[in-house]
């Protein structure tokens, strides 16, 4: 399948470095039997593939600005256009081999992400958007599931981290949640959950306090299927509040109000 020059740089650089975690993952299962773990040497592989996609990114186009998770901000010279990475969403999950992670990329013109990319290299899944031109997994159109009963629907959600977010709060959401559908969901990587919603796999997906460059691939991703993402207030930009929440129009709707009528 054709895609646009910009896709093809970032499916690139994102297969590259994809190679990288692979090979990492691999090492990791020996790693794991270690008194230590392998925390060390995910660290070291995080910031491996961060490296690798500036150094691709930065090449194919020259002078965007660079935001990722592991170097922190680089400024470009052309200040409309800003890369935003994650090398590695899903990092708990690729400590323990558990193969749901991945590479994030996203491209922001102005105010606007205009392209993403998200690779899960352990299953070889590449779900690609471009605003206007829709979303893919691996050359297969994407349209969000069209579920309009909240009782048959299957959504994920993200459960705060150790010593961060309102445990509470999130246990209040999921009660909420729990009793109106049909199942409930929690995979680990916020940019896969995304991409999941819009392959029509999960009908929606809710997680506060998240970072701009765990949602800013998965929103293009469920926007171009057909679906819509915001924030917890409705209105806001979950880019910059990092609280998501997304489905078809309907689901996310009925969870938006759910959730507002908890927090
Ligand atoms: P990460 O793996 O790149 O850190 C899981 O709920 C999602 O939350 C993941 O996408 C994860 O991205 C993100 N996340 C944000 N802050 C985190 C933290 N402090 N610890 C672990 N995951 C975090
Ligand atoms: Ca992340």
């Amino acid at each position: 399948m054709l895609h646009s020059a910009l896709i093809n740089v970032m499916v690139k650089a994102a297969r590259r470095a994809g190679r990288g975690l692979k090979r990492d993952l691999g090492e990791i299962e020996h790693l794991q039997v270690s008194l230590k773990g392998p925390a060390n040497f995910v660290s070291l592989a995080d910031k491996r593939a961060e490296e690798m996609l500036y150094e691709d990114l930065a090449k194919a186009r020259p002078g965007y600005g660079f935001i990722g998770e592991e170097g922190g901000t680089r400024e470009g010279s052309d200040k409309s256009h800003t890369w935003i990475v994650d090398p590695l969403d899903g990092t708990t999950n690729f400590l323990h081999g558990i193969p749901q992670f991945a590479i994030s990329i996203a491209l922001k013109r102005d105010d606007t992400v205009i392209a993403g990319v998200i690779y899960n290299p352990a299953n070889d899944e590449l779900y690609i958007a471009e605003r206007g031109k829709g979303a893919f997994l691996n050359d297969q159109r994407l349209r969000v599931a069209g579920r309009r009963q909240l009782n048959e629907c299957v959504v994920a959600c993200g459960l705060p981290h150790i010593g961060r977010g309102d445990h509470a709060l999130f246990r209040t959401e999921m009660t909420e949640i729990q009793n109106r559908v049909a199942g409930l969901r929690r995979f680990g990587a916020a940019s896969l959950d995304l991409a999941f919603v819009a392959a029509g796999r999960l009908d929606g997906y809710w997680e506060r306090n998240l970072q701009a460059w765990d949602i800013a691939a998965g929103q293009i991703m469920v926007r171009e299927s057909g679906g819509i993402v915001s924030g917890l207030e409705g209105h806001d930009n979950a880019l910059t509040t990092g609280n998501v929440v997304c489905g078809n129009e309907y689901v996310h709707g009925e969870l938006l109000k759910i959730l507002k009528a908890v927090g």
